[in-house]
Order: C-alpha cells, then structure tokens, then sequence
C-alpha cells in the first residue's frame, strides 16, 4: 500500500486542520510549502468565498492543497461544484456524512478524506471507497464526538484496511510518535498551528491561545447535540449558566450565532468562540510554519529513538 505521502504526494503527513475562519490561503499555503498538507476550511462561507481562496493558495503554492468542507453549511452543494471545478487535490470533510458527494468528487480525480468520530462511520466511508479517514478525538478544538484520540484511533485502525490520520490532542513530535504508535499513518493539527507566522487571525486570539492553561479548553453545547471545544471566557460561561438553567436550544443558539465571527475576526476574546484544543496548554509561542513543521519533525525522530528506561521488553 501506498503510504499518505506518496498517495497525496507531499512530504510530511502532517495535515493542518480544517479551521473555519482561520484556515484561510494564507496558512494552507505555507502548509504545503513546508511539506505538510495546507486545508482551506469552507466552514459557513458561500462557495464564491471558497473559489477566491482556493485561486490564492494556487499563486502561493504549487504543491497540493485542501478543502474542508463542513457539511452543516447551507453552501455544502455549491461548495463541492467549486472544488471539482478548481481541482483541488484533496477534500476533507467534517460534522456530518459525506455519502451523498464522494462519488462525484472520486470521479473527478480528487482524494476524499473525511473526518469520523466512531469506527461506524469509519467502516461505513471505507464502503464508499474514500482515500483515507481522519480519527478525530474529542481533545480536538471546535465541533467534536464523544471519544478521546487514545481510544478511537486503534479502534478505527483495527477497523478498517484504508490509511487513518489521527487528530485530537496533538501539537509536538511526541504526539504525532504515539499516534504512529496507535496504527496512525499521520496526524491532523489545528490548535498548533493557530500560532503560526502565517495564520491571519488577531493577535489577541493567539495570546489567549499562548495564555492557555491544560484545563482552559472547555466543551458547551452537549446538551443540544452540537458540542463544541472552546477556550474558556465570558460566553462560555453564560452558555454554561444557560444550559444548567435547561434553556432551550433556540435561547442557547442566539448567544452563539456569529460568535466565531466575533473571536476570529473581530478578536474578541470575552463574547466571541474561541475555538482550540486541549493541547493549548502545550503551546507557548509564535512561530512560522516551516519551523513549527521541522520542530514535528525532529521531535517525531527524538521520540522513536527514545531508550524507554526501566522498562523491560
Ligand atoms: O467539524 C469539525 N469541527 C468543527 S466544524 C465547526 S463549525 C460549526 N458551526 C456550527 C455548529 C457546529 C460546527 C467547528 N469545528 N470536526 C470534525 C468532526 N466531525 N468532529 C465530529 C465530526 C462528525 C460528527 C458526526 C463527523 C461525522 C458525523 O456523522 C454523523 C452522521 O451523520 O453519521
């Protein structure tokens, strides 16, 4: 079998998560210039949005590149047309089941990977015959499902016969070492990366990022089946406070509509999302992309080489 790299021929398996308003040319560019995978995330924006941003990473990089695409977007159709039309390379696919749009989009010559939260629906897209899956654990930022990277990524590995990128809780070389020890053939990485020289979102956002501590990245909405990982702050309190009091689902979205809007582009750290992972607490400065990749790198190299002292095998 081929291994990711060769398959989506670039040099590292390192895939920069599909952040919706973050991951914008910018970032996915310096991405796969640097050898990893760059993802233009489509998150909620119109699919002209979409087409403009996949024409500037093309005039920043001529290595391959992706698109998320979140399938709770109203512009999810309109969306995948664009993504046949530009060619992208690779489509990842988050918050939902991708069925419906994979046969088109193989047919076109563009690698489907999209993320799962559980070994069904990891068994369920190896029936449709996509390229891979993203094993995404709840320690991930943003939109998440109920299991930890630690439990899901041997259990979809065991699972399936189709390459498994591991994403949750991963930001250094160590990280991406266990991940291969669990049966991954490479990592998604999101949080890390919102630090990087070439990410575009307000310096206040990758302060709070840098400010984080290990218990910083909390989760609301469980109750109303839409749970999301953010940076602790006024709104979460207030949405906490709101789904203690067993408010309903429309009081609590009013409070969260526009409010990833309002962190990302606004900078907004008291009433907007700030979306990021529990690996926050890990991360302490800014710093390019090249370097944040080659540090992977290193690091990945340093952990298989580690003598495990005291402990015999
Ligand atoms: O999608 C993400 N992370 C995201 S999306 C996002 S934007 C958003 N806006 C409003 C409401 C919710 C999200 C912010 N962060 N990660 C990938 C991911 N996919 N996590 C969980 C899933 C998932 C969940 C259920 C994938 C498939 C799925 O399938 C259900 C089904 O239909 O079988």
């Amino acid at each position: 079998m081929k291994t990711i790299c060769e398959l989506l021929n670039i040099s590292y398996p390192i895939f920069q998560g599909g952040m919706a308003w973050v991951a914008t040319h910018s970032i996915a560019a310096a991405v796969s210039n640097a050898g990893g995978l760059g993802i233009i995330a489509a998150g909620h924006a119109p699919a002209d949005w979409v087409r403009e941003e996949i024409r500037a990473c093309k005039k920043k990089t001529d290595k391959p590149f992706g698109v998320n695409v979140m399938l709770l977007s109203p512009y999810v159709d309109e969306v995948m047309q664009v993504i046949l039309e530009e060619k992208v390379a690779v489509v990842t696919t988050g918050a939902g089941n991708p069925g419906k749009y994979i046969e088109a989009l193989k047919a076109a010559g563009v690698k489907v990977i999209p993320v799962v939260p559980s070994v069904a629906l990891a068994k369920r897209m190896e029936r449709c015959q996509v390229d891979a899956v993203i094993a995404e654990g709840c320690e991930s930022g943003g939109h998440i499902g109920e299991l930890t990277t630690m439990v899901l990524v041997p259990q979809v590995v065991d699972a399936v016969n189709i390459p498994v990128i591991a994403a949750g809780g991963i930001a250094d070389g160590r990280g991406m070492a266990a991940a291969f020890m669990l049966g991954a053939c490479g990592v998604q990485i999101g949080t890390r990366f919102l630090v990087a020289k070439e990410c575009d979102i307000p310096e206040s956002y990758k302060e709070r990022v840098i400010k984080a501590s290990d218990i910083d990245a909390v989760v609301t909405g469980r109750s109303t089946g839409h749970p999301v990982r953010c940076l602790r702050n006024q709104l979460t309190r207030a949405l906490q406070k709101l789904e203690k009091a067993g408010a309903s689902e429309e009081e609590f979205n009013k409070l969260g509509t526009g409010a990833l809007r309002r962190a990302v582009i606004e900078g907004d750290m008291q009433n907007g999302s700030v979306l990021a992972g529990q690996i926050a607490g890990m991360i302490t400065r800014e710093q390019t992309t090249e370097e944040i990749i080659q540090e992977l790198m290193r690091g990945v190299k340093e952990s298989f080489n580690l003598q495990v002292e005291g402990i015999n095998v």
